[in-house]
């Protein structure tokens, strides 16, 4: 696949909690590397405008993501993953395997080797998920997250506006900076969505610019990429309520799986939370996640959890979209 040459891409559109899901059906660029880890980074070094042109405006929007998919490496395995976002090419992204594994089995584009189960390949690693399937629908998706952990705590930052914040760093499948509500932030329905995008930029910038983030067990995965502002839940059986902000200006429209999974080792660390506890968590939108602990693990020198969450989508069309050389927006651009 060249930038020089006209493509067509096949896409099919869904959101999972509100949040967007854009999955290409073909063409996919040829990767190589003996996992999905090894693949991403081939992504990232000679494909980003496709993501660019794909995620970014005209043709997505500040909070677009998206995803390509392969065969296995493990023939043992159903399929595997690759996401792409406005953010970059995250090694997993909760929301985006739920609308992926909902639109790739509802037209037919994998099929499970056990009716119910589909085990993926993604770039942080093996992730099985469980599907209801009702007729054609998929009424809902839970899967077990790759481990998370908590990785560093009470980091002092200070925030224009709001002053000194503590901060703790989780893993989840990304890095999250977790701002719980305390003295200085009074949780997310207290400030608006600008306000957190504002203050989330100049937070990553700062914590990533002090502290070095990587995962323990493989040395593509680093970086503090998103940051998880905690809040108060509304409904009854909810525990807790967040905004995840990604990329430069989204904050996720749905209770972000690979957050929930962070804040739930977070919880987990800090005995909040134990094995078998489930934690509904809550969207800006107000829209579910149901996470769980399902067991604990070690993830190098750090105790960890296998995490789940479950959740829904639904596929909103079919887009045909075009990268031309010709086209000067061909990858993308973004208002900051
Ligand atoms: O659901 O894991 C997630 C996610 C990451 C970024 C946006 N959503």
């Amino acid at each position: 696949m060249k930038e020089t040459e006209r493509i067509v891409f096949d896409c099919v559109d869904a959101y999972t909690a509100g949040n967007p899901v854009r999955l290409v059906k073909s063409p996919s660029p040829e990767l190589k590397g003996s996992n999905m880890g090894e693949k991403r980074i081939h992504f990232i070094k000679e494909y980003d405008w496709i993501r660019t042109g794909l995620m970014f405006e005209p043709r997505g929007h500040d909070m677009m993501s998206g995803s390509f998919y392969y065969e296995p490496q493990d023939p043992k395995n159903d399929i595997a993953i690759l996401f792409i976002e406005t953010s970059g090419c995250l090694p997993m992204c909760g929301h985006g395997l739920i609308g992926a594994l909902t639109i790739l089995l509802e037209e037919n584009l994998v099929k499970p080797k056990c009716e119910g189960e589909i085990r993926v390949e993604t770039p942080a690693g093996l992730v099985i998920a469980k599907y209801n399937r009702l007729g054609d629908k998929i009424q809902s998706v839970k899967f077990t997250n790759v481990p998370a952990f908590l990785a560093k705590t009470a980091i002092k930052i200070d925030c224009p506006d709001l002053g000194l914040l503590k901060i703790d760093v989780a893993y989840g499948g990304n890095f999250y900076a977790i701002i719980d509500i305390q003295e200085n932030f009074k949780g997310i329905k207290a400030y608006s969505a600008g306000q957190l995008v504002v203050w989330s930029r100049l937070i990553r910038e700062q914590i990533n610019s002090q502290n070095h983030f990587e995962h323990p067990l493989d040395s593509k995965i680093k970086g503090c990429s998103h940051i998880l502002w905690g809040g108060e839940p509304t409904f009854e059986n909810s525990i807790a309520s967040n905004a995840v902000f990604y990329g430069d200006k989204a904050i996720d429209r749905s209770p972000c799986g690979t957050g929930t999974s962070a804040r739930m080792a977070q919880w987990f660390a800090k005995g909040k939370l134990k094995v078998g506890d489930n934690f509904i968590h809550e969207s800006v939108i107000g829209s579910i996640f149901k996470g769980k602990i399902e067991s604990t693990t070690n993830v190098g020198n750090f105790q960890g959890i296998l995490p789940s969450i479950e959740g829904n989508s639904r596929i909103t069309g079919y887009n045909k979209l075009i990268l031309d050389p010709d086209d000067p927006y061909v990858k993308g651009f973004q208002v900051l």
